[in-house]
């Protein structure tokens, strides 16, 4: 066996193990986005380290191959200057994998950029400094659920909840200045601004606290501004 076909059923035995253990990380979702989002992290993820672990292969390869021996003052030299197939192969081989990438961040972006146009819950979050401010309507299917339910926190330790499983839009509006509400459990951020109403949403799919920050720096109490989503049965 070649040196270089070696190398390459190593690479691929590695990269194939890589796989398996990428398809078994968090099978189980927190949020709509979240699952989406680890799903392309991983799709990107598995063969980027695949193709890493081939590329410093086939670098290791040539460093040893064409060294300069001893008695010796330069390395042997290879007589081929060029190969078509090689070429051909990684000029496709990229390309198919670039559509393959953009496709699926597309489909991610439609998961989890589409917000829904009858969400069940309706959550106003007012950015002030130092503490954010919920105003909750539980809505479904354009009926009122209990009324209007209305939680309000005026404290940096503030908290809302939802049930699981209901879509929920946020409306964000910032009263002073510039501010980022921050879920890391969903792996989601969105700015929060003076003068302009951003919207997003989230679907959790697991009861739990998870926390939330503000994640840009908003002046001297910056730090004080968290809080806390609960997703209850
Ligand atoms: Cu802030």
């Amino acid at each position: 066996m070649s040196g270089l076909r070696r190398i390459g059923l190593v690479a691929s035995a590695l990269a194939l193990s890589v796989a398996f253990l990428g398809a078994n990380v968090r099978a189980d979702g927190i949020s709509t986005g979240q699952q989406a989002t680890d799903q392309l992290f991983y799709l990107v993820l598995v063969p980027a380290i695949g193709i890493g672990i081939l590329v410093m292969g086939l670098v290791a390869y040539a460093v040893l191959k064409f060294r300069v021996r001893k008695g010796h003052t330069e390395g042997p030299t290879n007589p081929q200057t060029n190969n078509r197939r090689l070429e051909t192969m990684w000029t496709i081989i990229p390309a198919i994998i670039l559509v393959v990438v953009g496709v699926a961040a597309f489909q991610t972006l439609i998961t989890t950029d589409t917000i829904p146009q009858k969400p069940d819950v309706i959550v106003e979050i007012n950015a002030h400094q130092w503490f954010w401010n919920f105003n909750i309507t539980y809505i479904r299917n354009g009926t009122w659920l209990n009324g209007t339910g209305t939680f309000t926190s005026l404290n940096t330790t503030g908290a809302f909840s939802v049930k699981a499983g209901l879509t929920v839009k946020l409306i964000l509006r910032s009263f002073d200045v510039a501010h980022s509400f921050y879920l890391p459990d969903f792996l989601f951020k969105i700015d929060v601004i003076p003068g302009h109403t951003n919207t997003y949403w989230f679907q959790s799919l697991q009861p739990g606290d998870y926390a939330i920050r503000c994640a840009e720096f908003c002046g001297l109490n910056h730090y004080t501004m968290t809080a806390t989503l609960h997703v209850v049965k």
